[in-house]
């Protein structure tokens, strides 16, 4: 069954491949790009070399893909997204060119080793978490697909900061990706656009006392300037841009203030639009109400606009046909403001009327919703709104009055129902409610695993839904499986080729004929040799940057994700805490050896989170030197997850935590990409593990705990956790410990009040839900005890997920939201 494994090297215009050739235009990038030569370059040296020969190669396609679009008058599709967490890009562009094998000969026919220059490449961590991520996804595979798109962001100069643990504690510290250059981006000074602040708005009347058009005049007024990015698809299929702003001043310095001799005060319009791109917010799931965000949101936003309206102009002559021609999709409401400065650039600067530009407004925007958390539904104080965008603000009213007056004409609505339709909350202080202005700007408002957009038709949006029922759809989240599987785990991509030949690189989807192979014995084995290859390169690396000593041969059990209390680490944490109690009291039972590991950051300002991740370090330094544990269970935290740290663990996981409370994870996508890298998954019906379930089958995967329902109804019912931890001996043990000082000897009140919470209130259901959880864990242990029979479960996963495909997901974008062809 063993095939031949012939590696794919694209067509041309890639030109001469060889290593040879390679190498002899590394030599001259060093050479006439950066002024080295090869004696005196440094390694960041050769990595900027190596980035810029590959660069080159992409950028002949990139210029033919335009073109091409251009002249097709293909329609385009413009993603705004406020965060795309790309991580490094080296790889990813080797691999889809098929130059990897060639580029790491040509480097050590130079002497330089291809995975040490890799590792100095910096994470472009321009986003939080699964948002930003997803956006990234989306990017590759609308290259893939062949999809004319081009993504808009900001070129934050500081993106998520960096993780350091101190005596268990995170400390956060500036990201400076940009430190050395960024060989990647192209700067466009020449396409730069104003973006203007507060003012005021003037009305200019006709001689015959007509109304006819609104001019604002804003008193702060900065440059948006471009920095684009080529986006690689599979093979080289088509390159798209993503394209970044950065804010530069007018006048970079005020010379009437220079002259007066204010040194500082002249450079006050710089620091301005410094600021607007300086940091990425590092709230996940939370919304920031600081002034400075709605800028960041403006500023992204108008610029996008206006380079999009001037693309089209320049081809089509007017913006009538601009439904047709751009599809601009919104992720999540950070862009929503695109809606009224859409209509702003219709009426104000090209003098279209209400109706008409309201039509093209909503048949060109979509938007997709990522959480139903309240905390994270973002609006805007009325007075700041005003004050930043007076136009705006007239013109966010006048889309209310639209809108309302529709939903009163159906005489179906109550006053309740009205109040919750508007855009404007009206209880307690006033505010602009963004996704209401987003649903109704959109002729498509989506979700990202069906359960999440059942919730959003029946929750948030349950009005709008009934006022617009055709607008709300599904779209099921995924990953693109170049990165999540070719290039992270070289490994398991080999050993799919042997068996199933190479079908499945290009058409993940045709990684199910690995099913068949659950039941083979030898190749079993291979598939166990692969993982356990994963855990070992874990192991060194926790050993290296922790000095803890892990072994690879026991189950490896891992939560890796944003610090979230709903996506309760607190469960994983206090469960640990019971099984280290039960192996210590039952020493004579047969104990499966376990490493837990968790990765994640707390936003900076979140409490409980940065306690939950000392809690974690606490109980990892109690238990690992425990000797009466035998090492058959140890805590591991990972400090500063990211993209490059997700691409070691994701390969090295037996088993995926994702045990969210039931109706609060949109989808999750940390989940998928586990699942294709043979974890099973430990989970609630949550997101997209429901989807997942049903694709690997219920024999495949660990499911436990409350439904979205029962949750909801204990919530409803007095739902008393004080009760349920008293009647379960383990969790109340655990509680315990924990409250009273075990972990924290240095300050045995640490906990308390985080334990409390669980007694008091618990809302997010860990008593409710423990010994549910507690339980599956033991059923894992007992599969696990049967290594044939996990890996057959572990090789059905592999094979049964490839429908979580970003690939998927961007061909039901195309057709169904974008109308584009793919
Ligand atoms: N998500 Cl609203 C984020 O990562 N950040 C956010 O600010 C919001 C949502 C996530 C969401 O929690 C996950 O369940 C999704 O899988 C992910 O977006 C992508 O849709």
């Amino acid at each position: 069954m063993t095939r031949a494994v012939t590696p794919k090297i694209p067509e041309p215009p890639l030109g001469d491949t060889s290593p040879e050739a390679l190498a002899a235009e590394i030599l001259s990038a060093l050479k006439y790009r950066l002024g080295k030569d090869a004696t005196v370059a440094t390694d960041y040296d050769w990595l900027t070399a190596s980035i810029k020969v590959v660069r080159d190669r992409i950028v002949d396609e990139w210029i033919s893909s335009t073109k091409e679009a251009y002249d097709q008058s293909a329609k385009r599709v413009y993603y705004l997204s406020l965060e795309f967490l790309i991580g490094r890009l080296m790889r990813d562009a080797f691999s889809n060119l098929g130059l990897m094998d060639a580029m790491r000969q040509a480097l050590a026919s130079l002497g330089v080793e291809f995975d040490v220059i890799a590792r100095l490449e910096p994470d472009a961590a321009l986003g939080n978490g699964g948002l930003g991520r997803l956006a990234a996804c989306f990017m590759e595979s609308m290259a893939t697909v062949d999809i004319p798109a081009h993504g808009y962001g900001i070129r934050y100069a500081n993106g998520m900061f960096r993780q350091e643990i101190h005596d268990g504690w995170q400390v956060e510290l500036p990201e400076t990706w940009l430190e050395h250059g960024n060989p990647w981006e192209f700067e466009r000074r020449e396409r730069a656009f104003e973006v203007g602040f507060g003012g005021s708005v003037e009305s200019i009347t006709a001689p015959d006392g007509r109304l006819e058009r609104h001019v604002w005049k804003p008193t702060d007024r900065v440059l948006a300037v471009a920095y684009d990015t080529p986006v690689v698809g599979w093979r080289g299929a088509r390159v798209n841009t993503l394209r970044l702003w950065s804010g530069m001043p007018l006048d970079p310095i005020l010379l009437d203030r220079f002259n007066a001799g204010d040194h500082i005060g002249a450079l006050a319009e710089s620091n301005k639009a410094d600021a607007l791109s300086r940091v990425l917010y590092p709230a996940d799931s939370h919304k920031e109400g600081q002034e400075l965000r709605l800028r960041q949101e403006y500023f992204f936003s108008t610029a996008s606009l206006q380079d999009i309206l001037q693309r089209h102009i320049s081809k089509y002559g007017d913006l009538i046909s601009l439904p047709d021609k751009a599809a601009i999709h919104l992720n999540d409401t950070h862009p929503a403001v695109a809606v009224p400065e859409l209509m702003r650039l219709l009426m104000d600067v090209h003098g279209m009327d209400f109706d008409t530009s309201w039509d093209i407004t909503r048949r060109t925007f979509a938007y997709t919703n990522h959480t139903l958390l309240p905390e994270a539904l973002e609006s805007w104080p009325v007075p700041l709104f005003e004050r930043l965008l007076p136009r705006h603000m007239q013109i966010v009213y006048a889309i209310n009055a639209e809108v309302l007056l529709e939903a009163r004409a159906t005489g179906r609505f109550n006053g309740e129902q009205i109040s919750r339709i508007s855009l404007i909350q009206e209880n307690g202080e006033r505010r602009v409610r963004m996704g209401n202005l987003a649903f109704a700007g959109s002729h498509s408002v989506n979700g990202v695993s069906a359960l999440h957009t059942e919730l959003m038709k029946e929750t948030v949006f349950a009005d709008l839904h009934s006022l617009y029922p055709d607008r709300i759809n599904n779209k099921t989240n995924g990953i693109t499986p170049r990165r999540w599987l070719i290039q992270c785990n070289p490994g398991l991509t080999g050993l799919a080729r042997e068996a199933i030949g190479d079908r499945f690189l290009d058409d993940i989807e045709a990684i199910r004929e690995l099913d068949g192979f659950a039941g083979d014995a030898a190749f079993r084995d291979k598939f166990a040799a692969v993982k356990r290859a994963n855990k070992v390169r874990l192991s060194n690396l926790v050993a290296e940057r922790l000095g803890i000593k892990v072994d690879p041969s026991a189950l490896f059990d891992i939560q890796i994700k944003r610090i979230h209390e709903y996506k309760r680490q607190l469960l994983n944490i206090i469960e640990a805490v019971a099984l280290y109690d039960q192996i210590r009291s039952h020493p004579e039972r047969e104990w499966m050896p376990r490493v837990k590991f968790f990765g994640g950051k707390a936003a900076p300002s979140y409490h409980n989170a940065k306690l939950i991740i000392k809690l974690a370090n606490d109980v990892a330094r109690v238990i690992n030197s425990d000797p009466s544990v035998r090492g058959l269970l140890k805590v591991v935290f990972v400090p500063n997850y990211n993209v490059s740290v997700a691409e070691i663990l994701m390969p090295a996981a037996d088993l995926s935590e994702q045990i969210s409370t039931a109706g609060m994870e949109a989808s999750g996508t940390g989940n998928m990409k586990f699942a294709l890298n043979g974890a099973l998954t430990i989970g609630t019906l949550d997101g997209a593990n429901v989807e997942i379930k049903e694709h690997v089958g219920d024999d495949n995967i660990f499911i436990f705990g409350l439904t979205t329902e029962e949750v909801a109804q204990r919530r409803n019912s007095s739902y008393q956790p004080a009760a349920v931890i008293d009647g379960s001996p383990e969790l109340k043990q655990a509680v315990a410990a924990i409250s009273s000082g075990v972990f924290s000897p240095d300050d045995p009140a640490r906990y308390r009040e985080l334990m409390d919470g669980l007694y008091q209130h618990d809302w997010f259901m860990v008593a409710a839900d423990f010994d549910s959880y507690a339980a599956a864990q033991r059923q894992v242990d007992t599969v696990w005890r049967d290594s044939p029979d996990w890996y057959a479960r572990a090789i059905r996963n592999v094979a049964r997920v490839g429908w979580f495909s970003s690939d998927r997901t961007i061909r039901q974008y195309a057709k169904e939201i974008w109308n584009v062809p793919a």
